[in-house]
Order: C-alpha cells, then structure tokens, then sequence
C-alpha cells in the first residue's frame, strides 16, 4: 500500500457534466450501464484514467464504438483508454454482485434491500468512474428491479417516470438536478413502508418529506421526522440555508458501515440512529437521532452544494457540519450540557488520538485509505476550530463569514483554505497563525500562574502554551488561541476583568488572545485575590492547567457563574481525589463534601445536576497517568463514588423518592434530564453491589416504564454477581429477542461489565445466534463496547487483548473498513506497564502479519506500531 498526498493534488483532466446510469438490479448479478459526457480540461492527448474496483467489465464504448481489449487497459484499480477525443459519450457496462459485498461499500444487499454507501470510494465498486469529489456531474438514474421484491425504487433528486414492465419487473427514473461528485450518489430498492409529511420552505415551497423503513416500523420514525422538521427550519434561522429539492428522502437500513450518509436528497442512515420508541431507545438514543438527523440534512449545504476538492479537505464538510448539529442540539436541549457531552467526547476520543500513534492535523497531509480517516479530530476537532472562530470574530462576524462561504462556494468543490479567507474577507481580520490549527496535530497545553499585588490591587495572569511533537512533526509554533475567562472572589461573587489600559472597567468575562508561547495579562482594580475560570465552555481543544488547591476548585464547583466550568471544577476536583486515591489517600473530604450543595440544588437543572454527579469515566482517570494502571483506577474510582454515596445516603434516597413519578414518557430534553438525574442517584443508591443494591437494581429495571430506565437498572445490575442480574438479563433478551436494536443494549452492557467473568462471557456471547460478524452494529455491540472496557480489555493476562485481536483478524476479511476502525482499541498500547505493552504488541504484530492484510488495517497497525 502507498500513501497519497495532499502536495501531490492535481485537478482531473476531463469534466463530466452529465451521468446516465442504468441499473438491472439482481443480488448476485446486477448490470450497470453508465453514459458519461466527458469534456477535456487538462492536457491535450492526456489518458482517460478511471477508478474502479471489483468490478467485471462488461463493454466499453467511446461515442457508440464498442472498444477491443487491446484498446484499454485493465488493472485491479484502474481502467485506461489511452486515445480518447476532446469531448466524447462514453459507455462502460459491469456487473457487480452485491449480496457478496460485505465491505458495504458501493452497493450491496441487507435483509432484502438494496443500497449504497458511496463515501469515500465506493462508487467505483459500482461502475468505472473519476471517483474523487472534485468531479460534479449531474446524475440520471433509471433502476430496474423485480417489482414484487422491490417495490419501491429510489435515487437522488426528483422521480422522472415511474412504470411496469414485462416479466413481473418495473422501473423508476430520477434526476438530480445538483452537480455533486459521486460519493453523494445513492440507490435503494426494496419493499418499504413510508412515513410521510411535508414543510414549507422560507420561500414559501413545499417540500416532500419521507421517511423508508421496514414495514411496521413507521411510528418508530415519526421522532426523526419531528427532528428534521425542526432542523429544515432552524437552518433557516440560524444560516439562511433553505432545502432546495422538492423531495427529502430518508432510508433506514440495519447494515451500514457510518452512522448515516448524506446523499443528496437521499439520506441512507443505519437504523440505530433513526429508529426510536419509549420501550425501544433511551433518551440518549433519541437525542443521538436528533442529532443525527440533523447532521445529514446540514450536509446539504455544508457537503453537497459546496463539497471537498479532495479527501484532505474532509473537515470542510465534517467539522463544519458537526459545528452546525451541535449548535442545533445546544438550541434543542440544554447548551450547558450539550457542550459537557461534547467535550466529554472530544476529550474522551480525540485528545486519545492526539496524544498517541494516529495524531493527525484536521487537514492531514497523507493517508493510505481515507476511510482511516473519519476520525475524531477531522469531526470533532474540525468542529473546535470552527467554535473558535466563531468566538475570535463573535456571532455576528461568522454569520457574515458564513454567509459569504455559501455564495462564494456555491456548487463548488472547496478547500479549507478558501474556508478560512471566507473569515479573512468578511471580518479582515488576519489568521495566517490561526490556520495552524488545521496543520498542526496535537493538543496544546495552556499553563495559567498568576500573581496578586493587595496593595496595587492587580492581579497578574500568566498564560503559556505548549504542544507536544506528534508522528512527522517534531517541531510546533505556538498557536493562535481563544481563552474564555472569568475571575471569581472568595465570597462567590464573579469580579470585572479590567486589563491595564482599559478606560472603563471591564466586563465579567473576556476572550483573551494567546498568540505567543507566553503572554502576561495584568488586570487592574482587582479588589480581592481572585481565583481564576479558565477556557470556559472550553474556549479551545486544549487542555488547560492551573495550580488550585481542592478548596478552590470545590470553591468554583459551588460559586463560578460559568455552569460549564462549574463541572469542570467537579471534574478536577474528582480526578484529582482518584489519582491521590491510587497512592493511599482517602476520599478527599471536600470533594464528598462539595456533592452536598450539588444535590441541594439538583432539581433546579436536572440534567446538568446528573453531569454534576457523573464521576470522571475510567479512560479520562488514564489520560492523566503516565503509566495506566485499569485495575487501581477503577479501585479507587468505586471507592469515591462509595464514599460519595455513603456521606449522601439520606439526599441521595430522597431525590429518587420524590423523581420517581409516573408521568408518561416524553422523550424532551426536561423529561430526559429528570431521568437522567433519578438514574444518577440509583448509581450512589447501588453503589455497594451488595444484595440490597442488587434488589433495588432489580425493581429499578422491573418498574421501568421506558428503555433509559430499564437500561439503567441493568447497568448496575451487570456490575454485580447475583441471580438478580441473570434474571434481569434473561428477561431483558427473552422480550427483546426479536428486536435486533435493543439486543445490541444488551449485548453491549455485558460487554462493559467490570465482572472478573466479563472475557468469558464476551466470548460466550460471540456464539449467540444473534451475532453477527457481518452486521458492524453487532460487532460494535459487543467486541466495540468491550473493548472500551478499560478494566476488562487490560486483564492483566491478556486474554482481552487475545478476544479483540483475533475478532479484527477475522473482521478485516470481511468488513475492512470496520475492522480498522476497532484496531484503533490498541491505540494506547504504549501508555501501559511493559507486560501489557507486550501482550498488546503481539496482537499487533500478528495482525500485521496475517496474510491478505487489508490496506485499511495495514495503515492503522503499522502507524501503531511504528
Ligand atoms: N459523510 C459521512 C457520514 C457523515 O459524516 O455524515
Ligand atoms: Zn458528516
């Protein structure tokens, strides 16, 4: 395998306006006949060279002249004509098969039904093509299937003709009247049930909207459908992007490598993320679709109206998309907690990334299989840096800059660069440092130390940064870096931040600006010795350091008028009391404490009081060691959460008490913050996981009257050895056996379940008929959620590292997209002690050894290992 590099781009030599495809769809044969108009662009007499891949050639024709073989040629990748004219119809037929696609790349079958997934490169597995997303044709589609089986037939953009053919068949043509490049393109066939509804445009259009998912399974969309709805309008709102065909489609499948896909007009999403109802999904289910949904429909503007001149650029689309769904969300729900959740997630997935072998820039320089590259730091990431210039040139400013990215880049295929001179033109101002961050990977480190003067009554606030060296990059520069601060008194009362040299005193919260590695601010008028709020709603992917003694932080935990920094304090101050806890200490008596006020105040925002109370997970707890040790973190981490629970048993049973109503289930954020609060407080109540947890564990999950309820009761359950527990689960698969979504919940909570038995019973489930090494939401369930087992998944014996080595093995034959995805479990291999950074290195080592490795496993494990 070889790399591709971002210096090595060059436009394509021929334009392609216009696309015919002609699909005969069978599951082991289908035919493709495609038409393509080709008009030169590059080099005269330059090749016809087109991507293509598993793919049988049936016949080739230039204007209607069938070529011989020995006037093309043929590799495993590549088809090339060497003599083509200027301008010229070209006319390629394959035949693929699609039941036999189990990379789920390009087109292929499940359960019945026929679909693509074409990002990044699966439309050569369909057909001969410039398979690069700065080719934007205009598509006809015209399908061809077996009506009684197929049904309903669809494709991107608005239904041309629709009839009966001879033969039991029929046919469907559409025509998408956008130019987008190939990897939006989309197909689906089969027998569907419908959801339908419909809204009006800014402009006063109507829009068609449907949702396709399999027959009876109708009222579990009608939640995505409200989502979309919401997101169609607030696009409207919040950027002025109005829909622009006059037919949004949906289809949920049960087999798909994303989350979800953006074809134009035909979004293809994996069912986990689209089909919701109270017995069936949790409040984090419904809000994931809410996000979701909304990220796809986002996509049209930012990804499909103006889309990436090459996969270097696929933060563009990804972290500008995320941005937007986040900012939905945030409006949606609750945006102190939404931008908890996605900090814990960021911090969680991308700083892992970052501060190991596969740390990349958001724009990275090469890659071997740009399917490795959907990570965390080109999506979340992508999506910190455009917050940061949003709080660099504020609200107003970016929506000029937005505005003007549009219709600059309208029907274009854009580069991060013509992004960032898009904020230049618009605002002048000048981010050559800022574009830094698209270059440079790694997470800076931003070290705050300040000195108070009583007498002067100032208060001088040093800011230094650092970033480590990262894989090709030994050498950083500082960065360009928005911190978000406030000060705060010892009497609780925030202070005005009055820089020297302000006329006026100034506002209780400021965005400085650190440019150079070390930058001194000196306030003025400071009437007590501050403690400082530092990168509040964590104004930069950093991670920021400041020397505060536990009374300060527990003092912020109670006082900082910022919520966001609120619990980051409680973060700290817990993090800290386990670290101490790992070497000896006790429960750090403030922090227990400190939780006193949290649930005096809990029903006032519920869902904010369950962050409050949600104890940093076992992987932060690493990310702060040099050496991870899983077994004395997760020691230490149930001994705090036992003391918490034991200095707060009386509040603790009073706030289930009394949030333990009967209301009926709306799936609202306010609902869902309730639920989430009572479910916080049965983790304290269980805490022991002794038979009287056990027993409350098991009404818990019997009484519930929704899935985050039950899902609840069962986590603590499987946190304990007792016949409750078996109980529980047996009557959790036996109601839900035929519900391929919910099992996947009950898979996967045994597989995170901190039981000494947990390998055994992982492997136990690997023979479950339910399993499915075919199915990426099934591996995921099961072998994904083990192997964020942090206490399991390190068993000292490497019988953890044995299970997943041999399933990303076995997987990369079969899916090897999602394989290397998992691979990414040995990440940190190299942050343990010497025994389990051998038992890691074994696995991958034999996993690059295993003969027809894939390119995609290939490139993961060898920047692993290297
Ligand atoms: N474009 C791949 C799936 C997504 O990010 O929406
Ligand atoms: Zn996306």
């Amino acid at each position: 395998p070889h790399a591709i590099h971002l210096k090595d781009y060059r436009a394509p030599d021929f334009r392609v306006p216009e696309v015919a495809l002609d699909f005969f769809l069978d599951p082991q044969a289908t035919r493709v006949a495609a038409r393509m108009r080709m008009v030169r662009t590059g080099a005269a007499g330059a090749p016809l060279v087109l991507n293509g891949e598993a793919l049988k050639l049936v016949s080739v024709a230039i204007d209607g002249h069938p070529l011989k073989p020995d006037q093309y040629t043929l590799e495993p990748e590549l088809l090339t004509i060497p003599d083509v004219p200027d301008k010229f119809i070209l006319d390629v037929v394959t035949e693929i098969a699609p039941a036999d696609n189990t990379l789920l790349s390009g087109l292929y079958t499940a359960k019945g039904l026929f679909c693509t997934q074409c990002e990044a490169e699966g439309f050569r597995r369909i057909t001969y093509f410039f398979d690069r997303p700065d080719v934007l044709a205009v598509y006809t589609t015209r399908i061809e299937a077996d009506k009684k089986l197929y049904p309903v037939l669809l494709s991107n953009g608005n239904l041309m003709e629709k009839g009966d053919l001879a033969n039991g068949k029929h046919f469907a043509v559409w025509n998408d009247p956008f130019p987008k490049p190939s990897y939006l393109f989309a197909l689906v066939a089969g027998d569907l049930g419908v959801l339908e509804d419909s809204i009006v445009t800014m402009s006063g259009r109507t829009v068609d909207l449907k949702i396709f998912v399999e027959h009876g399974n109708e009222p579990r969309a009608t939640y995505a459908m409200d989502s979309l709805k919401r997101a169609m309008k607030w696009d409207e709102e919040a950027y002025g992007r109005e829909y622009d065909l006059d037919i949004f489609m949906i289809v949920a499948v049960s087999a798909f490598n994303f989350g979800a896909m953006e074809n134009k007009g035909l979004n293809i999403f994996n069912d986990r993320v689209l089909l919701a109802s109270p017995e069936t999904a949790t409040d984090d289910d419904y809000a994931r679709i809410e996000g979701v949904v909304a990220h796809e429909y986002f996509h049209n503007w930012s990804g499909d109206r103006i889309t990436c001149r090459d996969w270097f650029q696929l933060s563009l689309k990804e972290g500008f998309t995320v941005f937007r769904d986040q900012g939905f969300s945030a409006d949606m729900r609750s945006k102190a907690v939404k931008r908890i959740e996605d900090v814990r997630a960021l911090r969680l997935r991308q700083f892992q990334e970052d501060a190991g072998p596969l740390a990349h820039p958001v724009q990275p320089q090469s890659y071997i299989t740009i399917d490795n590259f959907y990570t965390s730091t080109i999506y979340e990431k992508g999506a910190e840096v455009i917050g940061m210039l949003k709080t660099l040139v504020g609200d107003e400013a970016y929506r000029k800059a937005t505005d003007l990215y549009f219709s600059r880049h309208d029907g274009q295929a854009a580069t991060v660069e013509d992004w960032v001179k898009c904020f230049e033109d618009a605002t002048g101002r000048d981010l050559a440092q800022f574009r830094l961050w698209y270059r440079q990977a790694g997470t800076p480190t931003i070290t705050a130390s300040g000195h108070y003067d009583a007498a002067k009554k100032t208060y001088a606030l040093t800011l230094a940064q650092a970033l480590k060296p990262t894989p090709g990059q030994p050498e950083k520069l500082p960065m360009h870096i928005p911190v978000r601060l406030g000060m705060v008194g010892k009497s609780g009362r925030a202070l005005p931040l009055t820089l020297e040299g302000d006329n006026a005193p100034g506002p209780e919260e400021r965005v400085l600006e650190l440019t150079a590695p070390q930058q001194t601010f000196v306030f003025t008028g400071v009437e007590e010795e501050p403690l400082v709020s530092m990168g509040r709603r964590f104004s930069a992917p950093a991670e920021f350091r400041i020397e505060q003694s536990a009374a300060d932080r527990t003092h912020l935990m109670a006082h900082d008028p910022d919520s966001f920094n609120r619990w980051e304090a409680g973060q700290t101050a817990a993090r800290t009391a386990i670290l101490a806890m790992m070497k000896g200490a006790a429960p750090d008596p403030l922090y227990v404490a400190a939780i006193g006020p949290v649930l005096e105040r809990a029903l006032d925002d519920m869902a904010f009081a369950a962050n409050m109370l949600s104890l940093p997970l076992e992987s932060e707890i690493a990310m702060a060691m040099d050496v991870v040790d899983p077994d004395a973190i997760h020691a230490a981490r149930v001994a705090l959460i036992r003391a918490v629970a034991a200095a707060h048993r009386g509040a603790f049973d009073a706030l289930y008490g009394k949030l333990s109503d009967t209301a009926a289930f709306s799936p609202d954020a306010a609902s869902a913050g309730k639920r989430a609060l009572r479910n916080a407080a049965l983790r304290f109540l269980t805490a022991a996981d002794d038979g009287a947890a056990a027993d409350l564990a098991a009404r818990h999950y019997r009484t519930a009257t929704n899935m985050t309820d039950m899902v609840a009761g069962l986590a603590a359950l499987a946190r304990m050895t007792s016949p409750e527990a078996d109980k529980a689960f047996a009557h959790f698969h036996d109601r839900f056996a035929k519900n391929a979504l919910v099992l996947d919940k009950w898979f996967g909570l045994q597989a995170t379940s901190p039981r000494a038995d947990t390998v055994e019973r992982v492997k136990a489930l690997m023979k479950d008929s339910h399993y499915d090494l075919k199915n990426p939401n099934r591996v995921r369930a099961l072998i994904g959620a083990f192997s964020g087992n942090q206490l399991r998944f390190h068993a000292a014996d490497g019988s953890g590292y044995t299970l997943v080595g041999d399933v990303i093995r076995q997987l990369d034959g079969v899916n090897a997209m999602v394989a290397a995805r998992m691979a990414g479990a040995f990440e940190t291999w190299r942050r343990f002690d010497p025994a389990r950074q051998a038992l890691m290195r074994a696995e991958l080592e034999a996993t690059l050894k295993t003969p027809g490795l894939s390119s995609n496993m290939f490139e993961v494990v060898s920047k692993m290992l290297a």
